[in-house]
């Protein structure tokens, strides 16, 4: 029997990538859409990832009995005191999109030595009453001084990971998966339901 979960967003990169590493275990991932779902507009204000996670799986979870997960995700720059962080999808749409938000990103680099930049990934599950549990992802890397590569969405075709030795935008989706936050959060997810769910592999 297939194990059935909800991701709670909006971001259909984020849904492609989620179920491509879940859907080899008999996990089917469904988005807000598949079921019909209409999530009043959620202010992710809360002070760190996880906060704004459970903020978005706990407004899901109200409309749905599957478990409901949750993904809060962003890029670090070290020389930038750390942004975007938290506001990174904020950062970019106040740019009018990531193309503006990627250039406007270079130019600030453009006289620093230090271009270290990491990306976080916190995944909370929200199963009924259960306590929520957070899983978190970090990919190390840097920025790149130019944009490359056509795969992978966001920030991807300037940042260059240390664990694959590459931009993420020259990635596939499996080897993104392999070595990103969000793949490293999943492993972490997919060990939890391994263990609590014996149907799944
Ligand atoms: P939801 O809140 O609906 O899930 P969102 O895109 O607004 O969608 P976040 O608030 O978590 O999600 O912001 C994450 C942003 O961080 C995302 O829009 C990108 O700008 C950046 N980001 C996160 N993961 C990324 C990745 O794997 N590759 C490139 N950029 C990424």
């Amino acid at each position: 029997m297939n194990f059935e979960i909800v991701l709670a967003t909006n971001n259909k990169h984020k849904l492609q990538e989620v179920r491509s590493f879940l859907s080899p275990h008999k996990i089917v991932v469904y988005g807000l859409n598949d079921l019909n779902l209409k999530v009043e507009d959620v202010e992710e204000n809360a002070s760190t990832y996880q906060g704004n996670a459970l903020i978005k799986a706990q407004a899901v979870a109200k409309l749905t009995s599957f478990p409901v997960i949750a993904d809060d995700s962003g890029l670090e720059i070290e020389a930038l005191d750390n942004i975007p962080g938290l506001k990174s999808a904020r950062f970019a749409s106040s740019l009018g999109g990531h193309d503006n938000a990627i250039k406007e990103i270079l130019k600030r680099l453009e006289d620093k030595n230090n271009r270290k930049a990491r990306f976080i990934c916190d995944i909370v599950l929200v199963n009924d009453g259960d306590k929520p549990l957070l899983f978190e992802g970090i990919a190390e890397g840097e920025i790149t001084k130019e944009r490359d590569g056509n795969g992978g969405f966001g920030y991807d075709p300037i940042f260059y990971s240390y664990d694959a030795k590459k931009r993420f935008s020259e990635l596939s989706e499996e080897e993104k998966n392999r070595v990103s936050h969000r793949g490293k959060a999943l492993y972490k997810l997919l060990t939890y339901l391994r263990i609590t769910h014996q149907s799944i592999k």
